[in-house]
C-alpha cells in the first residue's frame, strides 16, 4: 500500500507573507549583510566537497559547514569577522509569527543560482531543538521537498515564491526536507536572477 503524506503537525506556509515592497527592503538588508559578511562556498564534513549554495549568516550565532563539521560560531571563517546583526524587520517578524518564548540568535542566508540545490536533510545542530525555525524566500521559485522524520518517509513538493513565509515548528522541526531545484526567470526581484533564503533559528546556550 502506499503511504500518503501526511503534513507534519507545526508546518506552515504564509505565502507572499512579504509583498513586494517588502521584498525589497529585505533584499537590500541582504545586500548589506553580505558587504560586511560576503557570501562564501561552504564544503561537506570529511569529504570536503564544496555545495552547490553560497552561505552568509547575520546575528550573534552563524551556520557554518566545514572539512571539520558542522557547527555555529560568532564570525565568518574566511574574514574572521563578527556577523552582521539580524536586520530589525526579521526580529519583527519572529515575534509576530513564532510563539516562542526567546528571539532568535542566528539567521541563515543561503544563495541558490540558478544550478543550486540542497539535498534531504534535518537541521539537528541548535540546542533548543523544538524551537521554531522561520524560513523566508526571496527571488526565483523554489522546488521544496519536505518529509518525516525518517529520510525514507512519503514527501511533498512544493514550490516556494519570493516573500513567502515557512513555519518548521512542533514535529516538523524534526522532519527531512530540502531543495531540489530552482525555477530560473520567476522573479524579477534579483536582476541577475536566483534565491535567498534565509532561516532564522535558536541555537540556546552552547556548553
Ligand atoms: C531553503 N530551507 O528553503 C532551505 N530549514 O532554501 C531549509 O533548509 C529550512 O526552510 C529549516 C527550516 C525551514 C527551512
Ligand atoms: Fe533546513
Amino acid at each position: 500500500m502506499v503511504r500518503d503524506f501526511q503534513f507534519p503537525d507545526g508546518f506552515r506556509l504564509l505565502p507572499e507573507y512579504f509583498d513586494r515592497a517588502a521584498q525589497k527592503i529585505l533584499l537590500q538588508c541582504v545586500r548589506e549583510g553580505v558587504k560586511a559578511a560576503p557570501l562564501y562556498r561552504p564544503v561537506m564534513p570529511r569529504t570536503g566537497q564544496p555545495l552547490s549554495v553560497r552561505m552568509s549568516n547575520f546575528g550573534p550565532l552563524g551556520w557554518i559547514t566545514s572539512k571539520e563539521g558542522y557547527r555555529y560560531g560568532p564570525t565568518h571563517p574566511v574574514t574572521d569577522q563578527p556577523w552582521p546583526p539580524l536586520p530589525e524587520r526579521l526580529g519583527t517578524l519572529w515575534a509576530d509569527i513564532a510563539d516562542w518564548p526567546c528571539g532568535p540568535d542566528a539567521c541563515l542566508i543561503n544563495f541558490y543560482d540558478m544550478n543550486a540545490r540542497l539535498g534531504l536533510h534535518v537541521d539537528a545542530g541548535e540546542n533548543a531543538a523544538n524551537a521554531p525555525i522561520i524560513s523566508i524566500s526571496l527571488g526565483d521559485q523554489a522546488l521544496y521537498r519536505l518529509g518525516g522524520p525518517n529520510r525514507r518517509d512519503p514527501t511533498r513538493s512544493m514550490r516556494l515564491s519570493s516573500g513567502d513565509v515557512v513555519v518548521l515548528g512542533g514535529d516538523a522541526r524534526h522532519c527531512y526536507h530540502g531543495v531540489d531545484r530552482i525555477f530560473p526567470g520567476t522573479s524579477q526581484l534579483l536582476p541577475k536572477g536566483g534565491r535567498i533564503n534565509l532561516t532564522m533559528r535558536v541555537v540556546g546556550r552552547t556548553l
